[in-house]
């Protein structure tokens, strides 16, 4: 064979050893050797994307060798693992945080500097793995982040999505989507290890006999299988040596079904299995779809987890023979109810394929996993259809139906006779079609399910999962959701993170109660102007890139007053709408004339069947067209829609805000993580007390939080009591002149009718009580206003926020669940052989 080894010696700067020089100049030997190896490119005809790649791949291999060490620590020491199962995982970019944590971002400043580039536009070319929907799927990647730093062993185990969340484009002011085609170029940050290819099953029938033993057993003979190779994304700890890994599968074509299908002649049949087995991992799905009902989905969920809990025990076996002792060794966190059929899998896997007895495979099932709740929203609960499933996982269907038999058998020995608990609590649902409920199931077969916020876990309790609270109070607790500042603090805003450090020391980023020790900062004047102008400097950045996005111009020296998450009726973003439309009214009218001038920004994605929220986007840039362009108005409100809000643009939008909008309705947004990422940057909050709303409004006090509306229980008693909410608009003028803009074309050409479904259902049902918390919403948005045009006492309040925002750091969140769910003590990995030549 080629004599390569020869060759290496002289291109690579590093000897074979892994002892990485950071120095300046080894990192640009490093980067030409890598355009050469890896792109065939010498720099005169590389691109810029050539480059991104190439430094992608210079970081990557100092990644890579701190996880080799992790892995290799965490091999030796065998305690016991995180796994943490999730459909979802919002990455966003992956070249600036790595930079960050690796702590070399001056040297590869100056490296790339010296070769002629900047590590902005570097970075400029990165486009983020797409592969969740919103708060959810980027919480689990806050939590790698911070499992990596807190030194906790740990894996990540998903879904590699070909085409992750659609982009959004905005036309005539419609939302329209377009496919995420986040491969296109290459993804440098995954190591694929298509010799780690598990097989998974579907379908087909079960037949039940004795064993040689005389032991009941039961075999499934699967219709189908694909298998799922893994791609593995180093995920580094900061200022750690350990490094954790992120397992995506991807669905393939068993070649051995091919080949055979060839042999008959079939080549057809052979494609088409080929096509049919990659579909399983092709797209990701939106939330909030009204069809939820897709095969192909439940397939997905099955698929991962067959996979990771496969992996999961090829890992246990590699050190242990015992499965009682797979508790000891691993704990497997359910992200949402995605992945709980994998408490069927599990038993399968133990009585099927490893000949356990029930009981003792159910010992094992319910000593591993733990589950997190998400959502409130009935609606949003998943069931599928027992047809559809028995029909993709017929084995699975029968091991649900004895763990239900068993289950109730218990409930009616601690509630005997209580009909009505039996069916709320069955893990099917028999009103209309039989469906099996995945919460009920996720509940049963984990030792510990929390909520993610302090009032979302008390509604939990109260509402949706009372019965099991009644059963097992033990196992309920509350981990409120945290934010990493590494990347939303320190990356996004390095200007905030400077001035920070600068006053209390560098130590804040791992261990965010320090940020107390701005709180004295607040009555210090210098320090203030200086505060104010890292905010200013961010909103002139933002207004650049509202400008190369929209082409609109928007004056930083406006209140930026910023409202983006995911479109929803229950986020109430036509509130929000409702409250411009008043105020443009009454600008209109010589009104409110003190008020100072106000960027009203807009991000977020609707899901594509999700007809109201689209027509809320709709709304927004409607809106946005008269306002921006009256005359009268004359800049005093501007209103903009930021197209395909993503975790990459984000990063430029929290620290951009003075205003944070977390106003959806009390008792229905479960936790809100956006809210945390503004506050940190410095913004204010108007909101209502639901979520972690309420815990920060606690934690920096009611005096620096704009709060209004009504409370969770206040919306339950409004309910109650026979809430209408023509009789609000009867009664309130300003109000009715909003809506009546509105239907009466004003914001849609002309066109009465664009909005009616809007505002039929405002005026009809007003599920989320817009109405009801109306008056209160502008009144408190008046006070907003004046606050404003206080400047010093503004930056006061913005600097207390950020002082005393510390617990919502996912550090705290992870480290909660280290102590009460998982019971896992951190391993610290010693890294030889790094040098570096700054700092
Ligand atoms: O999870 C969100 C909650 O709405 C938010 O309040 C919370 O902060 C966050 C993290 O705990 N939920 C989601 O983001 N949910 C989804 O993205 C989702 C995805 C697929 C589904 C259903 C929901 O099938």
């Amino acid at each position: 064979s080629f004599p390569m080894e020869k060759f290496r010696g002289t291109i690579l700067h590093h000897p074979p050893s892994h002892c990485f020089d950071n120095s300046v100049e080894s990192i640009k030997a490093d980067l030409t050797e890598k355009l050469f190896s890896m792109r065939a490119k010498f720099p005169e005809v590389a691109t810029l994307n050539d480059y991104y790649l190439a430094l992608s791949y210079v970081v990557r291999d100092r990644v890579l060798h701190r996880w080799i060490h992790s892995a290799h620590t965490y091999f030796q020491q065998a305690s016991r693992t995180v796994v943490y199962l999730s459909a979802e995982y919002l990455m966003g970019p992956q070249l600036g945080n790595n930079i960050l944590n690796l702590g070399i971002r001056k040297q590869v400043e100056q490296a790339v500097a010296e070769m002629g580039l900047s590590l902005e536009d570097l970075l400029e070319q990165e486009e983020e793995p797409g592969l969740g929907n919103g708060g959810l799927g980027r919480l689990a990647a806050c939590y790698l982040d911070s499992l990596a730093t807190l030194q906790i062993p740990a894996f990540g185990y998903g879904i590699r999505y070909e085409f992750g969340i659609f982009d959004q484009q905005i036309k005539d002011g419609w939302q329209v989507e377009v496919t995420d085609r986040w491969l296109r170029l290459g993804n440098p940050w995954e190591v694929p290890h298509p010799e780690r290819r598990y097989e998974v099953r579907f379908g087909g029938h079960t037949e039940a006999g004795y064993d040689a033993q005389g032991r009941y057993r039961v075999r499934w003979v699967p219709e189908r299988s694909v298998m799922g190779t893994p791609f593995d994304t180093p995920v580094l700890g900061y200022g750690v040596g350990n490094a954790i890994i992120l397992r995506l599968w991807q669905a393939e074509a068993r070649e051995s079904f091919d080949f055979q299908a060839f042999n008959l002649g079939n080549y057809y049949k052979a494609v088409d299995d080929k096509v049919m087995s990659e579909n399983i991992t092709k797209v990701l799905y939106p939330n909030d779809e009204p069809e939820a009902g897709r095969r192909l989905r439940l397939e997905q969920q099955y698929f991962f987890v067959a996979c990771s809990l496969a992996d999961m025990l090829r890992i246990f076996f590699q050190r242990d023979t015992d499965l009682d002792r797979l508790p000891d060794k691993f704990v497997v966190q359910l992200n949402d109810t995605h992945p709980a059929v994998a408490v069927a899998e599990m038993m399968r896997l133990l009585i099927d394929d490893n000949g356990l007895e029930w009981d003792r495979a159910w010992k094992i099932t319910t000593g591993v996993f733990a589950y997190t709740n998400h959502t409130l929203l009935p609606e949003a609960l998943e069931t599928w259809n027992v047809d559809l499933f028995g029909k993709v996982l017929p084995r699975h269907l029968e091991i649900i139906y004895e763990i239900n038999h068993r289950f109730l058998m218990e409930v009616n020995r601690f509630f005997p006779g209580d009909a009505g608990r039996l069916s709320r609590m069955s893990l099917f649902s028999e009103a209309g079609e039989k469906r099996v409920r995945m919460a009920n199931l996720a509940c049963v077969g984990s030792r510990a399910i929390n909520g993610v916020a302090a009032l979302h876990t008390d509604l939990l309790k109260q509402t949706v999962l009372k019965d099991f609270h009644e059963l097992w109070p033990e196992k309920f607790s509350n981990k409120t959701n945290g934010v990493t500042p590494r990347r939303f603090m320190a990356l996004a805003n390095p200007g905030l993170a400077d001035l920070i450090t600068q006053s209390i020391g560098a130590t804040w980023l791992r261990d965010m109660d320090r940020l107390k020790g701005l709180e004295p900062f607040a009555r210090d004047n210098a320090f203030r102007d200086q505060w104010a102008e890292v905010k200013h400097q961010c909103k002139v950045r933002l207004a650049a890139m509202i400008r190369k996005k929209t082409g609109m111009a928007v004056d930083p020296d406006t209140l930026f007053d910023i409202q983006v998450k995911r479109i929803h009726e229950y986020k109430r973003q036509h509130l929000n709408v409702l409250n411009i439309i008043t105020h443009y009214r009454r600008l209109k009218q010589g009104l409110d004339m003190d008020a100072p001038a106000r960027t009203f920004i807009f991000g977020g994605k609707a899901a594509p069947g999700y007809v109201l929220a689209k027509l809320m986007i709709r709304l927004i840039t409607g809106v946005a067209d008269v306002v921006n362009h009256d005359p009268d108005i004359n800049g005093r409100i501007k209103v903009v829609f930021y197209p395909d809000f993503n975790v990459k643009n984000a990063q430029h939008i929290y620290p951009a805000a003075d205003l944070s909008e977390q106003i959806s309705t009390a008792g229905k947004e479960a936790s809100g993580t956006g809210n945390m990422k503004f506050a940190l940057n410095g913004a204010l909050t108007i909101g209502t007390l639901d979520g972690a709303n309420v815990e920060i409004c606690q934690a920096v006090g009611p005096e620096n939080f704009f709060l209004f509306g009504l409370t969770a229980d206040q919306v339950a008693a409004t309910r109650q009591a026979g809430y209408r909410p023509c009789d609000v608009y009867d009664g309130n003028e300003e109000l009715r002149a909003a809506m009546g803009m509105i239907s009466g074309g004003l914001f849609s050409g002309g066109d009465p009718g664009m909005f009616a479904p809007l505002i039929d259902s405002l005026l009809n049902e007003d599920r989320f009580m817009v109405l009801a918390d109306y008056a209160a919403y502008v009144q408190c948005q008046e006070q907003v206003g004046r606050a404003f045009l206080k400047p010093d006492h503004w930056h006061a309040m913005s600097i207390l926020n950020v002082a005393r925002m510390g617990m919502f750091s996912s550090d705290r969140s992870i480290a909660e669940y280290c102590r009460d769910i998982w019971h896992v003590e951190p391993v610290p990995v010693v890294v030889p052989d790094e040098t570096c030549d700054i700092d």
